[in-house]
């Protein structure tokens, strides 16, 4: 017990040091030119979208040897075309859907639908359903984000269709996708429905898929987790990167291309009648980078809503591809204000001969942790993920102590603080109609894995029992959420599974030291 309570008030100590510092710990390599990445919610797997259009899985920190999806045939190879965003479905979990923003061999915006096999390493090409489609006038601009929002919609990110300055003017005409946001609902209609409050539903000459307008090209948007605001990243012309926001509840906001770069008046050639430059109508930045000091093209980032380094809570990070630079901030949207603008690069380089290089997206694991993605066209792809300095990683030993337990703990995931411990464990010698798996450990509190009123049973051996069900004669996958708390951090849990059936039996037990990443 002496023993248990000194490595809790140490790590009690650690934890306290934790929210001070951060850095980034690589967590796939390995891949060309990586585009996206990200995950559904709850899912403790990295998918990785490749620009040649394929995605990836990394699994417990291993690349898996399949495609998750390979659409490389169909998919176009210009600078700015290829595999471009990922959604998975709200209900991914139950209905396996995903959704795909790809620029196809003319070079035009295709969204399609895709679904898993039974498999949930593999998804089905042949299952493609498409949604949307969009010519494009050029080759550049195409956005390419896919988020759902809290509100159940699927938003397409699309941009004014590329040349220059906008030469159509497409970011301002209501009656073209190009330069806008679209709001579109994938559970009803078909191949879509549009949501009855849609700002330009009913509005004669507009299409009333548009949610907001005015972008050039918005490379890498969010929905912050907590509060539902939408931010964007807006690639500049020649001169100013910006970050937009519109908040949660507000539709129909119009950004300004191309009568202003960021804060700057730029154009009205071929616009018609448009709000002119500084209209109160045009929503401004939140804040811009000048090329003049060194930014060129911006990629925009998330508001960190994430367990492992909680002195980074609420904070905006972005990046821009130009000079490298990964950027904080904090943004009250009821105020507008803006504080605590810091210049991140230097804390979040992962050391170790390791470099982040070419910061062309940010993303969030399952658990809402950031993502970081290193683009490289020449096979060092990398995704990182920010993590507190000096926390120890989460670490997973299987082991059997007496040499005589089967085997029969298939898999175990990473005991990572915030998401969730994955067991699966064989059944396969109790093939009656169920068996119960008791999962048990050797504290050190008896609250981790365990949620308030769940039936504990303790077998006289000081370690605690938890009863689960499962469906017995194959697999079965247990899962034990593992609480976002700093004081549990490199504390390690002994966990035995036991197999009640037909025969019952003791099985190989797991270590587990709960960690970082
Ligand atoms: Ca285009
Ligand atoms: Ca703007
Ligand atoms: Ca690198």
């Amino acid at each position: 017990m002496k023993t248990r309570i000194l490595a809790l008030l140490a790590s009690t100590l650690l934890a306290a040091d934790l929210g001070a510092q951060i850095t980034t710990k690589r967590v796939a390599s390995g891949m060309t030119r990586i585009l996206w990445a990200g995950a559904p919610r709850g899912d403790a797997r990295i998918f990785v979208g490749l620009k040649g259009g394929r995605i990836r899985i990394v699994k417990n920190g291993v690349l898996t040897p399949n495609y998750f999806l390979d659409i490389s045939t169909k998919v176009s190879g210009g600078s700015e075309q290829g595999l471009l965003g990922v959604a998975f479905h709200p209900d991914y979990a139950t209905n396996g859907l995903f959704y795909v923003n790809y620029t196809d061999l003319s070079g035009d915006t295709v969204v399609s639908a895709f679904q898993v096999t039974a498999n949930p390493d593999i998804a089905d090409p042949a299952s493609e359903f498409p949604i949307l489609r969009q010519s494009q006038p050029f080759e550049n601009h195409n956005g390419g984000d896919l988020h759902f929002g809290p509100d159940g919609y699927l938003y397409v990110f699309f941009g004014d269709g590329g040349s220059a300055n906008d030469p159509g003017c497409r970011a301002q005409r209501l009656d073209t996708w190009l330069g806008k946001i679209l709001r579109i609902d994938v559970n009803t209609g078909a191949p879509y429905g549009v949501p009855a409050d849609n700002p330009f539903v009913g509005v004669s000459g507009a299409l009333p898929e548009i949610y907001h307008y005015g972008l050039r090209n918005p490379w890498r948007n969010s929905f912050d987790r907590l509060t539902g605001d939408l931010w964007i990243g807006d690639v500049g012309q020649d001169l100013r990167e910006e970050i937009d926001v519109a908040p949660a509840g507000q539709a129909g906001l119009n950004f300004g291309w191309k009568m202003m770069e960021g804060t700057r008046c730029n154009s009205t050639t071929n616009c018609g009648t448009v709000p002119p430059c500084n209209d109160p109508s045009l929503v401004p930045p939140v804040t811009e980078l000048l090329h003049s000091a060194g930014s060129f093209a911006i990629t925009g980032g998330y508001v960190y809503r994430g367990c492992l380094c909680p002195g980074e809570v609420g904070k905006y990070f972005f990046a821009d591809s130009g000079d490298n630079k990964i950027r904080s901030f904090e943004y009250d949207v009821g105020s507008g204000t803006l504080s605590n603008f810091q210049d991140r690069t230097v804390e979040l380089a992962p050391g170790g001969g390791q470099a982040i290089n070419a910061i062309v997206s940010f993303g969030e694991d399952g658990f809402g942790e950031l993502l970081i993605i290193d683009h490289s066209s020449s096979g060092n792809g990398e995704v990182f993920k920010m993590v507190p300095a000096g926390a120890p990683g989460a670490l997973a030993v299987a082991r059997n102590g007496s040499g005589l337990n089967r085997t029969c703990l298939a898999s175990t995931s990473l005991p990572i603080l915030g998401s969730a411990l994955e067991l699966a464990i064989d059944t396969s010698s109790h093939p009656g109609a169920t068996s119960t798996v008791l999962v048990g450990y050797a504290g050190p509190q008896s609250g981790i894995f365990l949620a308030p009123g769940e039936l504990l049973v303790a077998p006289g051996s000081g370690r605690l029992f938890r009863s689960i069900q499962v469906a017995s004669g194959g697999i079965d996958v247990v899962r034990l959420p593992v609480p976002c708390d700093a004081a549990l951090s490199g504390l390690t849990a002994y966990t035995q599974v036991a197999v009640l059936g037909g025969q019952s039996e003791l099985c190989n037990a797991v270590d587990i030291t709960l960690g970082y990443y």
